[in-house]
């Protein structure tokens, strides 16, 4: 059975072909413009850029390598006695555009977990931070710590031709990929276990099933949590913070690990992948303000209300693509109504999703009142007993690792170029609206 690197090896010289004949044919081809909105408002909707793992349709939501979330629950393997894809599966799919088989599988979990290990030096980093720094800012710390493993800086170093670059970033990407669960591990059982450390499983346990072991979860069900949220999070095409942060600083071919964590650190703002931490702050707080549990329909709708009058965000809803519920988000309701259906704290995320989208279009404001991955993530976690909120990112990130470094992989394959979009001043915008006339 040809191996991963081995599959895709035969795909890259075709699609070189292929872009290069696109640009050749077709490379003044427009296919955006782009207004002084734009330009002010975070540049929406602007195509620009080229994503190969995955693609979001604002109506429908991602599709990975032309998959949806629900095809791919059914069809992607899943571990013995599972119901979850397994995240290996994905990542196959990702850098190849195949569905894998059970070997193919099988085989990437082999690796990733032969690859395991973090060195001395990037724990006495960590031990060095303070326990109560943010899991976020250890977890970006970790990573630049492992930073020195770096095949893709050694190799460029030795001066390695420019179209071979991709096999080094994709060495650096199931590397790091191997040992972001220990990383997450490691940092969670220091935060909040005073440092009792449990040691990977056996090899024969999959790469999420071991990130569940470590974290001190080893219950079938959370293992199962930890597949689905681990598939779900990997990839939201490349226009989103973290996925774009990674694919610009891996344009000046620094290494996986700097682009990464650089990638980390758009993830841990609360606009972006810290909402997950950001929604079970606020409902935490919304029930300790209102004093019970399982607050009325009423009660969450003039909660909701005062945060919008504050002049805050709800955290968990609308989204900058989507214009629908987010299918990541019914994904984990699923998974609720099946294993957590009387959890109240569901109830209350269930109640949440009957009211705010209302109260967001009536305010008018939001483009999307819809609930998006993080309004329900902190909510299965916590009825398995992982109720430190700070921490959710990590995960998070953990799971992103996955379409972003297939990716990165992708782009040194391609041979894409250092990327640098023109901007312009505000003189320059009012000298072409006076010249226009
Ligand atoms: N609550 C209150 N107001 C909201 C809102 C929400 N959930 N979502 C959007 N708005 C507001 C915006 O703040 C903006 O207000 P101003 O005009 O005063 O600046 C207005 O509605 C228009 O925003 P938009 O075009 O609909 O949304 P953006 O593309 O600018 O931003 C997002 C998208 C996700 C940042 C925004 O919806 C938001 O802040 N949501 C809450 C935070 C959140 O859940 N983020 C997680 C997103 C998923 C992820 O990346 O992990």
């Amino acid at each position: 059975m040809p191996s991963l690197k081995e599959v895709l090896a035969g795909k890259i010289p075709p699609l070189r072909e292929e872009i290069r004949e696109i640009n050749r044919q077709h490379g003044d081809f427009k296919i955006s413009d782009v207004t002084i909105a734009q330009a002010y408002g975070g540049m929406r909707g602007i195509k620009c850029m080229v994503t190969e793992t995955s693609a979001l349709d604002p109506n429908e939501g991602i599709r990975f390598r032309g998959h949806t979330i629900p095809e791919l629950r059914g069809t992607l393997p899943k571990a013995e006695g599972g119901e979850e894809p397994l995240p290996e599966g994905l990542f196959w799919l990702l850098v190849t555009g195949d569905i894998p088989g059970e070997d193919e599988v099988r085989s990437v979990t082999a690796d990733w977990r032969s690859r395991e290990g973090l060195p001395e030096e990037c724990t006495r980093v960590l031990d060095a931070l303070p326990a109560e720094a943010h899991p976020m800012t250890q977890f970006s710390v970790g990573v630049m710590a492992l930073q020195r493993r770096s095949t893709f800086a050694r190799k460029y170093r030795e001066g390695v031709a420019k179209t071979d670059l991709w096999q080094y970033a994709f060495e650096d990407a199931n590397d790091l990929i191997a040992n972001l669960p220990l990383l997450a591990a490691y940092i969670y059982r220091r935060s909040y276990h005073g440092g009792s450390h449990i040691p990977p499983g056996p090899k024969t346990l999959d790469w999420a099933g071991n990130l569940a072991h470590m974290l001190g979860f080893d219950n079938e069900e959370f293992k199962e949590l930890m597949r689905l949220y681990m598939f779900l999070h990997a990839d939201h095409e490349g226009g989103n913070v973290s996925a774009h942060t990674i694919h610009l600083i891996g344009s000046a071919l620094s290494d996986p690990y700097l682009a990464f964590a650089a990638g980390m650190n758009g993830l841990a703002g609360p606009l972006h992948g810290l909402a997950n931490q950001e929604v079970l702050r606020w409902i935490t707080t919304m029930r300790e303000e209102i004093g019970t549990e399982v607050p009325t329909k009423e009660q969450i709708t003039e909660y909701v209300w005062n945060t919008l009058d504050s002049g805050r965000v709800v955290p968990g809803f609308g989204h900058a693509v989507l214009r629908k519920t987010d299918p990541r988000y019914m994904a984990q309701r699923e998974f609720a109504l099946k294993h957590l259906p009387d959890d109240p704290l569901f109830k209350v995320v269930s109640t949440l999703y009957a009211v705010v989208p209302r109260i967001l279009q009536e305010q008018g404001k939001a483009k999307n009142p819809w609930p998006n991955v993080d309004a329900h993530s902190g909510c299965l976690l916590t009825y398995y007993g992982m109720k430190e909120y700070d921490f959710y990112t990590v995960l998070f990130g953990v799971s992103r690792a996955l379409g972003t470094l297939a990716s990165l992989t992708w782009d040194r394959a391609l041979g894409l170029p250092l990327e640098r979009p023109k901007s312009v001043t505000t003189e320059w915008i009012k000298s072409q609206i006076a010249s226009a006339g």
